[in-house]
């Protein structure tokens, strides 16, 4: 076990990067089961303007700090949008890279055009979605949401996109459907960080099914008006704002209906340290650090971690009767 960091006293700019454990062990087992690439071709159109943004509140967050030119957009709770170039230049996505600040340039010519995405499993009507069909019938709507890294930073992004559960409904699934498992793609030319074959690659994701189809949970298509980039997952990723950053998995090709919860990808690297479920608690410390307050990403200092990342009163509900320091 690689456990540099816990030596090392956190400065205020510093994080506990996901990637300091890794269980070797399990990491060179799982290395014998990697698959193959995926394929994709053509061009991206990046950071083409899809909508103007709507504004969740136009509040300033503080009237120090706004001006008379300069709108200051917030989340609910006033915590104001993340810098665009922060949101866009410090990115968890391994397939690139494991250095966030290297993430923006190693992607920058991944190819997302054309995309499909498939969803299938335990469903009625097995259907794979083109990328232009999702754009053209979707409406994408601007969901304000603050993310919560499991590392103990945070950002809040306006995301465009639309609920994961009008996809899951058009696929129909069945009775026996209870789970829902997601997969990034996998494509070596393009990220260099699968060759680290330590990872279970590809990156895979899973939630239950009412959790998939509560409508906070988002397939996000773009961010503050803009389509996405790269980095941040294109051309489409999960976006789950109560859970982990990790859970919201990018740049999806696959979503299976599932009667057993699937494995997933940091969950196998290390199930004591990122649970199924990973639902932010600020009560239930990660093995290796406190998960009571984090860094919100442009501020000083740290504030304090909101129970289920502040959507409480919208999610609490689904776990009711879980023990969720056991069931984490
Ligand atoms: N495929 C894939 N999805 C991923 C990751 C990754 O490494 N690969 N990192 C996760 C983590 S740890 C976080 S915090 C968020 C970061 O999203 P952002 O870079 O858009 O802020 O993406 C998540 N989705
Ligand atoms: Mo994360």
């Amino acid at each position: 076990m690689d456990d540099r960091v816990e030596n090392i006293p956190l400065k205020s700019d510093e994080i506990t990067p996901e990637h300091v454990y890794i269980n070797r062990r399990k990491f060179l087992k799982m290395a014998g089961l990697i698959g193959g690439a995926a394929l994709l071709a053509a061009c991206t159109d990046t950071g083409k303007v899809l909508t103007t943004p709507t504004v969740a509140s136009t509040e300033p967050a503080s009237t120090a700090t706004a001006t008379p030119t300069q709108a200051v957009f917030t989340d609910e709770l006033g915590g104001a949008f993340t810098a665009f170039e922060d949101a866009t230049n410090f990115n968890n996505f391994y397939e690139f890279s494991v250095d966030k600040s290297a993430v923006a340039r190693l992607s920058k010519n991944f190819k997302t055009e054309p995309w499909q995405i498939a969803v299938g499993g335990l469903v009625e009507n097995p259907v794979t979605f083109s990328m232009t069909e999702i754009l053209a019938n979707i409406v994408q709507e601007e969901r304000v949401y603050r993310m919560r890294c499991v590392e103990g930073w945070s950002m809040v992004i306006p995301w465009l996109g639309f609920p994961l559960a009008k996809l899951i409904e058009e696929a129909r699934p069945t009775t026996q459907a209870r789970f829902v498992g997601f997969q990034t793609v996998e494509s070596p030319a393009e990220m260099p960080g699968l060759d680290d074959k330590r990872y279970p690659w590809p990156y895979t994701e899973g939630l239950r099914l009412d959790e998939a189809m509560h409508n906070l949970t988002i397939l996000a298509t773009g961010m503050y008006g803009k389509s996405m980039l790269p980095q941040n997952g294109a051309p489409i990723r999960l976006v789950v704002p109560w859970k982990y950053g990790f859970k919201s998995i990018k740049s999806i090709i696959k979503i299976d209906l599932l009667a057993e919860q699937p494995a997933t990808f940091w969950n196998s690297i290390a199930p004591d340290e990122y649970g199924f479920y990973s639902n932010v608690n600020p009560n239930k410390p990660h093995p290796r650090w406190s998960q009571a307050t984090e860094r919100r990403i442009g501020e000083d200092g740290r504030r304090s971690t909101l129970m289920f990342n502040g959507y409480a009163g919208d999610v609490a509900s689904l776990y009711e009767g879980m023990n969720l320091n056991k069931d984490f």
